[in-house]
Parts: structure tokens; C-alpha cells; sequence
């Protein structure tokens, strides 16, 4: 059997390799991805974000169990900023994680940052294309909310979780400020520490608010007419103690239903495609600019003076050309 029929059939190696070939951007990897194409857009995929130490693993440990309990398989790609690209799998801090790598329903991958020549984004998707094709119901990406590159990857899930504590006002301030978009479901997490009823009740607000002056978000791709708009709940949890959990599950898998009954599930997958069909044609292009530099086919002055040298020109010159160049 060929690596896509094992990835097909629920070989989690043959799943984890062709991660790997995702990080090592692997010549073969477009044919392997076409194979298991049709195979994909079952999956649930949730991204969960926030800032550091926030609690993102602990809430995706409870996430995990609480799936497996309902016999839904589940893969996870945990994003980490921190780890040097190796091409290979590491699980970093996620020690808590780990204690399901025993179950054949739980597969955890770890993806660095950095290092991907197509950009986070593209990496994560094609990862979660592979995750979905192996046949997990469940496809969890955690990322640290912090870089614009984490963000985008927040682009490519159905279902956006954005966890926040007591202590970091990140996430109201991105949100008043514009930064982030309104996610589909907030956590306040470490509801156990100081100061978090009020911050309940600020990012409720600051929801609520969003909902009305920003409806587009929310709604189905008519503009509304699909149905009740979509007001993100604000989850309290504290998931060092398991608690809330249940009530996040819940309020993912009614996100989930209300997507699918207004429309917007099928409008972020269009969206996704363009994206993923975006991001191809800036790879083929930078691919054919080193190219044709190689090839001397370019018109570059080579007497040093490149103050007259348009590179606008160049480019176009460049993306005109026939063929590959
Ligand atoms: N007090 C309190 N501590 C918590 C809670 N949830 C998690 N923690 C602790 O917070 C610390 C960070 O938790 P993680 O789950 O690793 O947080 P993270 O957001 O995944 O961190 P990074 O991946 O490093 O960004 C750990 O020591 C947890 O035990 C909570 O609800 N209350
Ligand atoms: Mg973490």
C-alpha cells in the first residue's frame, strides 16, 4: 500500500510522515495531498489561541478527553513558536498531552513556527488536510495568539476558541483595537484567580458590542437571512480543574451546527480554497523569479547602476513570461 491508501485507511504513521513531508516541504507532497483530496472536509477543526501560558494545552487536554469519552477521534497540531524548525516531531512542554499518546484515537503532532517556505498558514492547512483526510472527527490546532502568522492560521479552522485569563487583557484590547477578529467562542480561563468576574463581564461587553457593530461575522454569507446571528458565548473555565469543559464542548459543537445551518461553513471553505489557491501562485512565482535569476533570463542592469531598474517592471515582466521560465 502506498503512503496516501495508509494515510486513507487510519495509519497514524503513515499520517505523521506525511506531516513531515509538510515540514520539509517534500516534492511529492501536492501529489499525496491531491490523492486524499476527496477523502477530507469531514473533519471538525478547531483552533484554540491566546497568549502565553494561558492555559491553551490544559483546555486542549480536557477538549481531548472529553471527545474520546464521546468516541470521536481526535488529531492535534500544536504550533510552537518556540521550537527550531527540525522537521520532526516535538512535544515541547505539552507533558500533559502526552499521557494520551497511548490512545490510538488521540494523534498529536507538533509543528515549529518557523521555517515554512509557503508561510504558517499553508503548512497548517495542509496538515489539517491530511489530519481530516486519516478520518479523525476532530482536528484541534493550538497556536500562541501572538505573531500575525498564528493569527492567519486561525484563518484556516471552522471553529476559532480564544482563551483568555484574568491577568492578560490581551484579548479585549486586540479586539477593541481591531487586531483580532471576534472569535467564535471566548474562554476565560483561570477563572480562579483575582479579577475574573469582572473580565467576564468586560469581554461580554465588548462581544455584545462587536455583535451589533460588527454583524457581518457572525451571520451566514447572505448577509443574514439564514437565521439568528451567532453572538459568541464567554466560556468560564478553569481547566487546571477540569472545570467549564463540558460547557466549552457544547458551545464548540453548537458553533459547528450553527455554521453548517447559515451557510458560513461552506463561505470559510471558499474563502480557505482561495487562500490556499493564493498562497500556491505566490510560491510558483518566487519559484520562477529564481528561476529565471539563475538563468540570467531576467533584464537586470549588470553595471551595478540599479536606480533605473524598476523591480514593479521586472516582476511583471517576469509573471508575463510563458512557462515556468
Ligand atoms: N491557576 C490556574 N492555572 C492554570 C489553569 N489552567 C492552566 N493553568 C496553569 O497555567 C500554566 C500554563 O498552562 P498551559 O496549558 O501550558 O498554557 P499554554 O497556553 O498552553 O502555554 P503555552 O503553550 O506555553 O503558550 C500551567 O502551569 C498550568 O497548570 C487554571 O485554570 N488556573
Ligand atoms: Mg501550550
Amino acid at each position: 500500500m502506498d503512503l496516501a491508501q495508509r494515510l486513507l485507511s487510519g495509519d497514524m504513521r503513515a499520517l505523521a510522515r506525511a506531516i513531515s513531508m509538510v515540514e520539509r516541504h517534500d516534492p511529492d507532497l501536492p501529489e499525496l495531498l491531491l490523492a486524499v483530496r476527496p477523502s477530507a472536509g469531514r473533519a471538525h477543526v478547531v483552533g484554540i489561541t491566546g497568549p502565553p501560558g494561558g492555559g491553551k494545552s490544559t483546555l486542549a487536554d480536557g477538549l481531548i478527553e472529553r471527545w474520546r469519552t464521546q468516541r470521536r477521534s481526535v488529531g492535534v497540531l500544536a504550533v510552537d513558536p518556540s521550537s527550531p524548525f527540525t522537521g520532526g516531531a516535538i512535544l515541547g512542554d505539552r507533558v500533559r498531552m502526552q499521557r494520551h499518546t497511548l490512545d490510538s484515537g488521540v494523534f498529536i503532532r507538533s509543528m515549529a513556527a518557523r521555517g515554512h517556505l509557503g508561510g504558517l498558514a499553508a503548512a497548517a492547512r495542509e496538515a489539517i488536510r491530511l489530519i481530516d483526510a486519516a478520518g479523525r472527527d476532530v482536528c484541534l490546532i493550538e497556536t500562541v495568539g501572538v505573531g500575525q502568522s498564528e493569527l492567519e492560521v486561525m484563518h484556516t479552522v471552522d471553529t476559532v476558541v480564544v482563551v483568555t485569563t484574568p491577568t492578560s487583557g490581551d484579548g479585549v484590547q486586540m479586539i477593541k483595537a481591531g487586531i483580532m477578529e471576534i472569535p467564535d467562542v471566548f474562554v476565560l480561563n483561570k477563572a480562579d484567580l483575582p479579577g475574573a468576574d469582572r473580565m467576564i463581564r468586560e469581554l461580554r461587553a465588548v462581544v455584545h458590542e462587536a455583535a451589533h457593530t460588527r454583524p457581518k461575522r457572525f451571520v451566514g454569507s447572505d448577509g443574514g437571512a439564514a437565521g439568528p446571528a451567532w453572538e459568541p458565548p464567554v466560556i468560564r473555565c478553569i481547566a487546571s480543574e477540569g472545570s467549564g469543559v463540558d460547557e466549552l464542548v457544547a458551545a464548540i459543537d453548537r458553533h459547528r451546527e450553527h455554521i453548517e445551518q447559515s451557510g458560513e461553513l461552506q463561505r470559510r471553505r471558499v474563502e480557505r480554497y482561495i487562500a490556499e489557491v493564493e498562497s500556491i501562485v505566490a510560491e510558483m512565482a518566487v519559484q520562477r523569479a529564481r528561476t529565471a535569476l539563475r538563468r540570467g533570463t531576467i533584464d537586470i542592469p549588470d553595471d551595478g547602476d540599479l536606480t533605473h531598474a524598476d523591480p514593479y517592471a521586472v516582476a511583471s515582466q517576469l509573471l508575463d513570461s510563458p512557462g515556468p521560465g
